[in-house]
């Protein structure tokens, strides 16, 4: 078949394993020819592409879940795009999918990599509030931490992607939330716009401080993207036989020796805490309960999906700096093309 979209597109690829802080010297965009699909291909031109801090782990070679990214290959993820070419049924031109192609403008490849999904949600909303990092909040504070209504929350990286979604999805279930975030802004929107119960700036001084300021009673839920002195002080504020569900520790990304705390474990035994990590990628069995729960919440407004998006594939590497520096409120996308 004769080929309707364009034949070159751009990629982003890593060139080199970052130490610490990656560098925008990392990453390379590259001009790539798009292929002839194949029978059971289809072509696909992205509109949004996502940025998400476990690409900063799949840049190192350390062994872990997901195989590393290579060098000069593509940064591949989360992305959503348009059909434009198709040699199968199941997919049209014109139907939203959604595929893990990454950084790049033009995704091409089997149709079964690319899931046809529905178009009267607005397309960035499947890499955040209903996609990964929305079903992570879900299944993290409902079955992992198995939060119940009238508990309080504590949750950091509180701004985020994850957080900001835990934060309502507590609140609209009848629990008392308490977050954290690196700036006043975000503290003062987690408290405003997003209904917290209270939330504090985790750059403005002791953690523990703020934490047993904010919830004098101790809390039930520790929801952790941050670990650290995150985790430690709320090790020290979870009631006896609290919980704990271990998200992410996205404070030791980039850090370049190991954390200083925790250093409370034995709180552990005294509180008998249940601390337990959560991968997204266990919990596919509650997608489709979580899209019918949190869609109609989302669509309505009751749970915002706030995005900071930023503009062109060529700013895709700015958009991943700036979301490990925290320049983002909730989902950090990059949109692609017009
Ligand atoms: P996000 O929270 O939208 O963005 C990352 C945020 O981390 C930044 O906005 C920044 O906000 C904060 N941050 C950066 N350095 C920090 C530090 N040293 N201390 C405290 N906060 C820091 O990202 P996300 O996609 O929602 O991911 C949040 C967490 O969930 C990450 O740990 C991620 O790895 C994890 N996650 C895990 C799974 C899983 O399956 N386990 C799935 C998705 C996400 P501030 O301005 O507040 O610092
Ligand atoms: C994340 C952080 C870590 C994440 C996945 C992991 C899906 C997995 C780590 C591993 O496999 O070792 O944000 O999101």
């Amino acid at each position: 078949m004769t080929q309707d979209g364009p034949t070159t597109g751009r990629e982003w690829r890593l060139v080199s394993r970052p130490q610490g802080m990656p560098v925008p010297t990392d990453f390379e965009l590259v001009e790539v020819q798009v292929p002839e699909p194949a029978e059971g291909d289809v072509l696909v031109r992205n509109r949004f592409l996502s940025v998400d801090p476990y690409m900063r782990g799949r840049m190192s070679d350390a062994k872990s879940y997901a195989a590393p990214y290579e060098l000069g290959k593509v940064m591949y993820g989360g992305a959503v795009g348009e059909v434009t070419a198709s040699t199968v049924d199941t997919h049209r031109v014109g139907d939203l999918v959604l595929h893990q192609q990454g950084w790049r403008d033009v995704a091409a490849g089997p149709a079964k990599g690319f899931r046809v999904v529905d178009p009267s949600v607005p397309a960035s909303q499947y890499l955040g509030a209903l996609g990964m990092p929305g079903l992570t909040a879900y299944a993290g504070l409902f079955r992992v931490a198995a939060f119940q209504p009238g508990e309080t929350v504590f949750v950091s990286g509180a701004a985020g992607a994850v957080g900001s979604i835990v934060g309502q999805l507590a609140k609209a279930r009848g629990g008392t939330v308490v977050g954290s975030a690196g700036s006043a802004e975000k503290v003062a929107w987690l408290t405003g716009a997003l209904g917290f119960d209270a939330a504090f700036d985790y750059k403005a001084g002791p953690i523990a401080d703020a934490l047993a300021a904010a919830a004098p009673d101790g809390i039930d839920v520790y929801f952790d993207n941050v670990g650290g002195e995150h985790l430690e002080a709320a090790i020290g504020a979870l009631k006896v036989h609290g919980r704990a569900a271990v998200c992410g520790m996205i404070s030791a990304y980039n850090a370049t020796t190991p954390p200083a705390a925790p250093r409370n474990l034995m709180q552990i035994v005294a509180k008998r805490l249940r601390i337990e990590g959560l991968l997204v990628w266990d919990h596919d069995d509650l997608q489709e309960q979580f899209l019918q729960e949190v869609g109609p919440m989302v669509a309505d407004g009751r749970v915002v999906a706030q995005e900071t998006v930023v503009d062109g594939l060529e700013h895709a590497v700015d958009a991943f700096l700036g979301l490990l520096a925290g320049s983002n409120t909730g989902k950090m996308v990059v949109r692609v093309g017009g």
